[in-house]
């Protein structure tokens, strides 16, 4: 196994096993490190997400597309057994049933990133039905983790203010207090990966594109949780442009046929995470890691 990135391997995963600097757009170097590490299932993260490709829409087109063509096409050729390619909540729109999302509905994206996701899911159902690739993938919704800071996002306010509010007791949000959006807690995201990875290709009925829920709170919801463990942490809201993208996704999704055809359950909701994101985050930064 073997872990690849763009630039030099950082904290954490320096010291943990091979990494291979790598350009998922450069397909001969692509080639040449899958084939040599005889990798035989790809994990394919590499993307310009939703804000930054706002900013960026031709690199994110060139990024995302081009990097999982690239995949896919060695996954082809090289007859790998299995790649994961997360899709996204910005596969949605203004159009789209917000409460309760189906997985089957209107997909008409406003941003480059939903673009590409939407071209994504069906690229990747296109190589499975065509040459018989077995690509995966959820539809994540936005990602909390206390390993590694967010970049380029939409949802990246809903990580960003626990790390404020552990360092300063304040955070200035990017979006309004009303805004609800889908979140899932990195545990939960890391389950999802693997269980939907392990399932039996028998049971799918779909292949890159299952809804998945975590918990879903506006941002207000979240700092008054975050208030429960620091009473004078602060919040100030002030939209950017953000918040038009925010406001084209979906309140909550539904999941269900991520819970009928693998057995999707999520484990944690926003005061499980809330108290277990402080934990971790107070305890870096007692060590001075943050
Ligand atoms: C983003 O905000 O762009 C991502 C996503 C929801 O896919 N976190």
């Amino acid at each position: 196994m073997i872990a690849s990135g763009i630039r030099e391997a950082r904290e954490p995963l320096i010291g943990q096993g091979p990494y291979e600097i790598l350009d998922v757009t450069d397909k001969e170097r692509l080639e040449r490190v899958v084939h040599e590490h005889e990798i035989d299932t790809i994990f394919h993260l590499a993307a310009i997400l939703s804000a930054k490709g706002e900013l960026k829409p031709q690199l994110a087109w060139h990024v995302n597309i081009r990097g999982l063509r690239n995949v896919l096409e060695v996954a082809r050729e090289q007859d790998l057994t299995r790649i994961f390619h997360p899709s996204s909540i910005a596969v949605f729109g203004p159009e789209t049933p917000k409460d309760l999302t189906p997985q089957e509905t209107i997909l008409r994206p406003k941003t480059v990133y939903g673009i590409t996701k939407v071209a994504g899911e069906l690229l990747g159902d296109y190589y499975f039905n065509n040459y018989g690739v077995d690509v995966r993938g959820v539809r994540f919704p936005g990602v909390i983790s206390n390993v590694t800071p967010p970049g380029g996002g939409t949802t990246d306010y809903a990580v960003e203010i626990f790390y404020e509010a552990i360092k300063r007791g304040r955070y200035t949000c990017f979006v309004e207090e009303r805004t609800v959006l889908p979140m899932i807690y990195m545990p939960d995201c890391l389950k999802a990966t693997l269980d939907i990875m392990d399932a039996d290709l028998s049971r799918l009925k779909h292949h890159t594109d299952f809804n998945v829920a975590g918990v879903s709170f506006s941002a207000g919801e979240l700092a008054l949780e975050i208030r429960k463990h620091i009473p004078d942490f602060e919040v100030s809201y002030v939209p950017d442009y953000r918040q038009e993208i925010a406001d084209t996704w979906p309140r909550s999704v539904d999941d269900s046929a991520a819970r009928e055809e693998w057995g999707w359950e999520p484990q944690y909701g926003l005061e499980s995470m809330t108290s277990d994101m402080l934990d971790c985050l107070r305890s870096r930064n007692e060590s001075g890691g943050l």
